[in-house]
């Protein structure tokens, strides 16, 4: 009888030394933000970065993901990371400017000509460079995925020249650069929170705004804004952040997986988003948009006038890193140039529609 009970009060004893073991690999979970909707190029990224953590930390690792600024606006999120109460989300760079000045060169207009160049730049050396200038800020930036190449949406005329742009409110990003950009160009522009964007289109306190077709798309916008121009005025990245405490707690391997997995959503995000906005103009033609392109001369104009917004950015993050970029985009400029030379020449009706964008203007910006 002694025996037994002696046994049992082991069995129990092993049992719950169990229990306190399944405790120890009970998942750590943490949370993703992102501004856009769940349907958006955005949420379906972040869907494929969940699934990945989770399966290549064998569950121990868990990501809640929360879309549609549920946690705030990126200024508010990046905010929440940098205290710590937040540990991940996608957001702009733009809105990261006040954080590292050095951000800023990403917002110069008209400075990549194709998604090729901003890949270069954005994965390479440079791009790097920027990124770890906010971990002592109490970011870790881990890698880059494309927002993508900027158009102008409005409700009150078709924009075909730059005069068409006087008093028309235009809400931009929180950002020095995209401020002046379009207050130079004679637009009344105000800064306003990505979140608040939908509302303030449909009540008329702005406009217009400007994005990348996907998200005039994703974000319903079509329904609030008649006028599309097709300006291409900025590429547009958004950046992958972790909070820096959340981070240094994070053992080796649970970093490697979150690396792992932050790249191959930004491999998927990137296609994606270039897949979908091959599509866009003709879904926001057919949703009623009226569309217009600018015209080279009118792009060619525009960049004239903001040659001193140019200067200050140069002066802004720094006159080495932007020659080192001008030397950079020269060279990817030159490089492909050289192969495209000794390639046959492609037969252009089996290709399928690049990622590039209509450039008004080729030039490399030079000041
Ligand atoms: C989403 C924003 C958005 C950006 C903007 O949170 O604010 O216009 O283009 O993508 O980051």
């Amino acid at each position: 009888m002694q025996s037994i009970r002696r046994l049992l009060s082991a069995g129990i004893l092993l049992a719950l030394f169990g229990a306190a073991q399944a405790q120890d690999v009970k998942p750590r979970t943490f949370t993703f933000g992102y501004g856009l909707n769940e349907q958006s190029n955005q949420g379906r990224a972040a869907k494929v970065f969940a699934d990945k953590v989770e399966a290549d930390s064998k569950g121990r690792l868990k990501v809640r993901l929360a879309g549609a600024a549920a946690l705030g606006s990126d200024v508010q999120m990046q905010q929440a990371l940098v205290a710590g109460s937040q540990e991940m989300m996608v957001g702009s760079t733009a809105t990261l400017v006040g954080v590292a000045k050095e951000m800023a060169l990403w917002d110069t207009p008209f400075l990549f000509s194709n998604t090729r160049e901003a890949d270069t730049l954005l994965d390479g050396p440079i791009g790097d460079r920027i990124r770890n200038k906010l971990k002592d800020k109490g970011l870790v930036g881990i890698v880059y995925w494309e927002n993508g190449f900027r158009n102008l949406t409005n409700s009150k005329r078709p924009i075909t020249k730059m005069e068409d742009l006087d008093g028309v409110k235009l809400r931009v990003m929180q950002n020095a650069v995209f401020l002046d950009s379009f207050r130079t160009l004679g637009a009344n522009a105000v800064p306003m929170a990505f979140s608040d964007l939908f509302g303030a289109l449909q009540a008329s306190t702005v406009d217009g705004q400007e994005n990348p077709y996907n998200t005039i798309l994703s974000s319903r916008f079509y329904e609030v804004q008649k006028y599309l121009t097709v300006t291409n005025h900025v590429y547009s990245p958004w950046i992958m952040l972790a909070s820096a405490k959340w981070w240094d707690k994070l053992t080796p391997d649970e970093q490697k997986v979150i690396v792992d997995a932050a790249r191959a959503s930004r491999d998927y995000e990137r296609k994606d988003t270039r897949e979908e906005a091959a599509r866009a103009m003709a879904d926001l033609k057919a949703k009623g948009m009226q569309v217009n392109e600018l015209s080279f001369g009118e792009a060619a104009r525009m960049r004239n006038r903001l040659t001193h917004v140019y200067a200050k950015i140069g002066m802004d993050v720094g006159m080495d890193l932007w020659i080192e970029t001008q030397n950079e985009l020269m060279n990817v400029r030159t490089s492909h140039h050289a192969t495209e030379a000794k390639r046959p020449a492609p037969v252009e009706a089996n290709h399928p529609v690049p990622a590039e964008v209509k450039r008004p203007v080729r030039k490399p910006s030079s000041t």
